[in-house]
This record gives structure tokens, sequence and C-alpha cells, in this order.
């Protein structure tokens, strides 16, 4: 009997921890805890993130819109300028809805063409292959799902004509400015000589404008924060008390760094599978960087990089600029 009943208990399969539990322990377990903020990205995250672009204290969206709504022709001109033919590679794609700009205009002006997308959301890339060719007659699309690096390699592959790299969206900004060199670097590698990588940077401004960006009266930003905990709670089974934290940015002119927090209201545990987190009372867990630059800052990087900086497309109060590098 005693062997039967062992026999018939499943085998204990010990499940090996993912990347995110992984990310998550080390962050929270360090003396200055930290948590990535490429993890506020599911599908909740994506929601906020959303009704963020359409906060009205969040200027970024805005500005790089009138960029391609005043400028695509310009763009375009330049990119025929330098390549005479191209293909686009969109690191980061999204829903696509401020680059449609540009693709209408290239196509417009008579350029046949392939647009490689590249999102980590398998659904993005699928909806962008089914509607993009829909409202933009004539548009080729050949998604590619997965991390950037891998994928601009993989475009390298499916073309042999030059491509021009969209990196837009100051997403950039999201990367620590030590390390922006290195990974434009990355970039660069996978490119052949002549290639275009045209980057989004948010530039330095007035302090209190960049703050109440990252600081929203409707309390947007907050919940973008607070709900990488909740994510952790449903994903990792920890029991965050989200109540008991509160959303802190920071924005240091003097550096350009706007950077986000969420502080421990009180002395609390969390629990994390078998790990218990401490949390002191006004303890701190860095969430976010949003770098913001100066136009000098990026012909630096530019060149710390090894692209050459080709022209700098501004909006109107120069509180934004696509930069268009070759490399
Ligand atoms: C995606 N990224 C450019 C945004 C930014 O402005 O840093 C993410 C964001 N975080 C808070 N608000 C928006």
């Amino acid at each position: 009997m005693k062997t039967l009943a062992l026999l018939q208990q499943p085998p204990v399969i010990r499940k090996t921890p993912g990347q995110f539990y992984t990310d998550v322990l080390k962050g929270l377990s360090a003396d200055n805890k930290y948590l990535d903020s490429k993890y506020f990205y599911d599908a909740a995250g994506d929601k906020l993130f959303q009704d963020i672009m359409r906060c009205p204290e969040y200027y970024l969206t805005g500005c790089e819109l009138e960029i391609l709504e005043q400028q695509s022709r310009d763009i375009a001109l330049t990119l025929c300028a330098l390549c005479s033919t191209f293909d686009v590679v969109e690191l980061g794609a999204g829903d696509a809805s401020k680059t449609s700009i540009l693709l209408k205009q290239i196509l417009d002006m008579g350029l046949d063409y392939t647009y490689f997308p590249i999102d980590i959301s398998g659904s993005m890339i699928g909806y962008l292959e089914k509607t993009l060719p829909r409202q933009l007659p004539g548009l080729k699309v050949h998604g590619l799902n997965g991390e950037y690096i891998e994928m601009l390699k993989a475009s390298a592959s499916l073309t042999a004509k030059k491509r021009a790299v969209l990196f837009m969206g100051a997403s950039i900004g999201n990367v620590p400015p030590q390390e922006a060199a290195v990974f434009l670097k990355k970039i660069r590698e996978q490119l052949r000589p002549g290639d275009i990588l045209i980057t989004g940077f948010d530039l330095k401004k007035d302090p209190a404008t960049i703050l109440a960006a990252y600081n929203d009266a409707a309390g947007i930003t907050r919940e973008f924060n607070l709900n990488l905990l909740r994510r952790i709670n449903r994903e990792l089974g920890a029991n965050f008390d989200t109540t008991k934290f509160e959303h802190y940015p920071i924005y240091d002119p003097g550096t350009g760094s706007c950077k986000s927090y969420l502080i421990s209201t009180q002395e609390q545990e969390v629990h994390l599978e078998d790990a218990c987190i401490h949390f002191a009372k006004d303890e701190a867990i860095y969430m976010e960087i949003s770098q913001k630059y100066s136009l000098a800052d990026i012909d630096r990087l530019a060149r710390e990089a090894g692209f050459r900086s080709v022209r700098q497309f501004t909006d109107r109060r120069d509180w934004f600029v696509d930069a268009m590098w070759q490399s």
C-alpha cells in the first residue's frame, strides 16, 4: 500500500526561478533597494503608460509628435540624401502610432521599403503586421519579436539595403547615463557603415516642468510605479501592501537625472516566496531613471558610441530632439 501511495504521488518538480524572480530578489536584497524599470510593462503597465502619455503634464509625447508632424518630410529627405534606398527598423515599436507619420511620408516619396518593427511584445508585433499594411497601402511590414540587439542582428540578415534604425520616445533616457554610450555602441556594432540611427532624447529644461511630468496630478505615474509591486504580487506571489508605499520623484537639474522612488511609509516585512524582505520606515526602492540631455551632451554621446552626428530635429520649444546619426 505504502509503495503504491508513493508511486502515485506526483514527482516533486523544482521550478527553476525565472529571470523576473531572480532580478526582483537581487534588487530588493541590495543595501540600496532597486527594481528594474523594464518590468513596468506588463498588460496593466502598458495601459498605464498609454494613460501617462495622455496626461497634460507628460509633454514628451506631444513634443515628438510635433517633430514628426512638422518635420517628417525633412527627416525623410535627409534619409534619402544619405542613403538613396533603405529599410526602416524600429526598436520598441509599440503601436507605431507616431512613427506611422514618418512611414507614410517615406512611402509618399515613392520609396519601396520594408518596415521591421522590433518589440518584446509578440501581440504588438502581430497587431502591427495586420493593421499597418491596411493603414498604409504599399507598406511591407516584417515584425521581429524579441530583444533589441538580437533582433537588430536578425534584421541585418533580412536585408542587404542600408537601414534607418528608429529608437524614439526618449527610451534612451531609461538607460543610466553612464551606460548609454555602451548601449548605443552595441547598436552601432549591429549596423553597417552608412546605416542611420535616429534617437529621441528629452532635453534639459525648466526643472518644474520635468518634475511635473513624473508627478502628474491625477496620480497615474504613481500607479504606474505601484503597479510593479502589484505585478510582483501577481506573478511571484509576494504580499506587498501598496498603500504602505509612496511615489517620490526627484529631478536634479545639475545632472539631468530624473529618478523615481517608492518610499516605505512604515517599518514592514514583505514575503517573496521563501525570502522575507525588511523595510525600515522611509526606506526607498529606486524604480526608474529618465535622464535628460543637452544638445551638446547628445553630440558627445554620438562620438563616444562611434557615430557621426548628422542633424538634430527639435520641437518649437526645444524641449525634445530626434537626433540623426550615421554609422
Ligand atoms: C518609456 N519612457 C521613455 C518613459 C519616461 O519618460 O522615462 C517612462 C515613464 N516613466 C514614468 N513616466 C513615463
